[in-house]
């Protein structure tokens, strides 16, 4: 009866730490996200579904902004010698999703692109 019982806690314990685990989705922070003339890097990130992601985000070099409407971030200013943290919640549908910059800033501009792929 007792080792019945005991059999019993450790197998519910068990389970709901993996539970635990599976369900609380991991936060990652500190990425360090650079603009310059003209890219992003890095240019691309690997996230998982659900996962909070902190950028420290700056620019190295002239003024550019970073948006995605794919990701719900709005247009994030980009200057030189200052650092804006940027938080987004990866969609829980795995795929890629794009961030790019959102200030006319050259002639390379199109090709600001950060590709965040979502991998379960
Ligand atoms: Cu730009």
């Amino acid at each position: 009866m007792f080792r019945t019982l005991i059999a019993v806690l450790v197998a519910t314990f068990a389970l709901s730490t993996a539970g635990a685990l599976a369900d609380t989705p991991a936060t990652t922070t500190g990425i360090e996200l650079t603009a310059s003339n003209w890219q992003f890097s890095p240019s691309a990130l690997v996230v998982h579904p659900g996962e909070t992601v902190v950028l420290h985000a700056k620019s190295i070099e002239g003024a550019h902004a970073l948006i995605s409407t794919d990701l719900g971030i709005k247009t994030v200013m980009l200057l030189p010698g200052k650092t804006v943290d940027v938080t987004f919640v990866a969609p829980s549908k795995p795929g890629k999703y794009y961030m790019h910059c959102h200030l006319p800033c050259g002639p390379g501009h199109d090709s600001m692109v950060v590709v965040v792929d979502v991998q379960a």
